[in-house]
């Protein structure tokens, strides 16, 4: 996995084009305006742009599924983050008109153990949505002064870890977990198994306060597992420096950090696939 760079001209042409059509959340928020809004990117920004893309789309199509982005100015890195989120795919937010102040890009401050996210644990992302997202993407706003990298693991470095410990995977891929759905997004369960073909789905604590408590075993043996393992990639941002990972393909966590005043801060958004004919 080599680091993408991201130069200072190809971002001040993003950002210009960003202010000259001048993009706000509520257009973004329409799919249409997103595929439009990438068609001129990609028409007057030209090649250094799809350079960039076709770049980004090779390392998110083979392990560890992350791609790092270095070199954004940090005032722009909000725009940028935005325009290749909408290039990459379509910008996501389910809580929009539900809960007021979530907006497609969200703050992430350093969340400390007795917060109920525990982020610092291996995790796929919206795992209480009806249908997790496809990407993250992440935009340094601050770093800590020690640590704070996001790590990644893939799925498939899992599985053959797995085989080493026999221990079987076979439970987390053909029984149907009780995933609970965010009130505010309609509650309820969705079954599905932890590994498909689609996506890895995984949060060990909605499935360990189920009350199902058939799964506690397995999903306490997996997280045992995973727990054990180092990740494949350990992506540290410096501000203005941007990360990207496949949601369905690898878990990821916030790594060890310390940061006392709690100056990390980051930007975040959540991103679907465009179908492959698109
Ligand atoms: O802080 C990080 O590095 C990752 C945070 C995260 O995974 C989350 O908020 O879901
Ligand atoms: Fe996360």
């Amino acid at each position: 996995m080599a680091d993408l760079k991201i130069s200072p001209d190809l971002c001040a042409s993003v950002a210009g084009l960003w202010d000259s059509l001048q993009v706000n959340e509520d257009d973004l928020h329409s799919d249409n305006f997103q595929d439009s809004f990438r068609s001129e990117v990609i028409e007057c920004i030209g090649d250094a742009w799809a350079e960039l893309l076709r770049a980004i789309g090779a390392e998110l199509a083979s392990a560890p599924y992350t791609v790092v982005i270095r070199g954004a100015e940090v005032d722009m890195a909000d725009k940028i983050l935005s325009t290749l989120a909408a290039c990459i795919g379509r910008m996501t937010n389910p809580y929009r008109g539900i809960v007021p102040g979530m907006s497609l890009l969200q703050e992430i401050f350093a969340k400390g153990p007795a917060s109920p996210d525990r982020v610092w644990l291996w995790h796929t992302d919206s795992a209480n949505w009806q249908r997790p997202n496809d990407y993250s993407a992440f935009a340094c706003v601050r770093a800590a002064p020690v640590g704070g990298a996001t790590e990644t693991l893939c799925l498939d470095t899992v599985s053959r870890s797995a085989r080493v410990a026999n221990v079987s995977l076979a439970r987390l891929a053909n029984d149907s977990f009780p995933w609970p759905v965010e009130r505010v997004l309609g509650g309820g369960v969705v079954y599905e198994p932890v590994i498909s073909s689609e996506r890895l789905r995984f949060r060990r604590e909605l499935l360990l306060s189920s009350a199902e408590s058939s799964y506690w075993d397995v999903v306490s043996e997996f997280s045992e597992l995973i727990d054990g393992m180092s990740p494949d990639a350990t992506s540290l941002l410096k501000p203005g420096d941007m990360l990207i990972f496949d949601n369905r393909k690898v878990m990821h966590r916030s790594g060890p950090v310390t940061d006392p005043q709690g100056n990390r801060l980051l930007l975040r958004t959540k991103i679907n696939a465009r179908s492959v004919t698109q």
